[in-house]
């Protein structure tokens, strides 16, 4: 039995995919909530590694970058594919995702009234890569990478949903990705997660955007 803690600010931001994976893979966790006040002190800054969040703890052994987090928790509940060709897929898929994460935080976080309208018009080039890597797995009705879940599903499905509350129409154009968010929504575990009023209570981003 893991000692699960997310250390972050108390916003989905970085942590939710950690949090739809534990979610979905049955475990518990605990918040550590670390107010934009107490961070501002100083101290933890100090001590997290490259002097940002989200961190993790398992028990004792403590870990900071989000997606070596969901790397780890990947290893741990066997969710990084069947061989190497598989886990190398996820790790492109993550990054995939990872650079549009990147995007719309700048455009969140630096440019959300002057660069909204046209980062929603550019976002269909960078979400046909998604639906292309999904219609030649499977035919779409699966997973992102071979046929068992893992991180790359729970990293895509986030980015998909914080880009469906952004813009609701997004997905118009990208069948195979509507369906996969209804699919993955609708798993038990991630659905009782999704309408946790822990979930809903905590904002996408810091500064109010979304
Ligand atoms: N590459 C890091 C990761 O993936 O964990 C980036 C972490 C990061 O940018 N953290 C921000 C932070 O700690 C908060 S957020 O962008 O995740 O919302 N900012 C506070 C600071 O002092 O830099």
């Amino acid at each position: 039995m893991h000692d699960y803690t997310i250390i972050y600010f108390p916003v989905r931001g970085r942590a939710e995919s950690t949090r739809i994976l534990l979610a979905d893979q049955g475990q518990t966790w605990k918040e550590e909530v670390v107010t934009l006040e107490s961070w501002m002190q100083g101290d933890m800054k100090k001590n997290a590694v490259f002097g940002q969040l989200p961190g993790f703890k398992d028990d004792k052994f403590e870990l900071y970058q989000s997606n070596a987090v969901l790397r780890y928790l990947a290893r741990n509940h066997n969710c990084y594919g069947k061989n190497t060709q598989e886990a190398a897929l996820i790790d492109m898929v993550n990054d995939g995702v990872e650079d549009l994460l990147l995007k719309y935080a700048k455009m969140i976080y630096q440019n959300y009234e002057d660069g909204k309208d046209g980062y929603i018009e550019n976002l269909p080039s960078d979400l046909k890569a998604f639906e292309k890597l999904l219609s030649k797995n499977g035919g779409g009705k699966g997973f992102i990478v071979g046929e068992q879940i893992s991180l790359a599903d729970y990293s895509l499905l986030n980015i998909l949903l914080v880009h469906l509350t952004l813009a609701p129409n997004c997905l118009h154009d990208f069948p195979l990705l509507k369906a996969y968010v209804d699919r993955l929504s609708a798993r038990p575990k991630i659905k009782t997660y999704l309408e946790s009023d822990a979930r809903k209570n905590r904002p996408i981003n810091g500064n109010g955007k979304q």
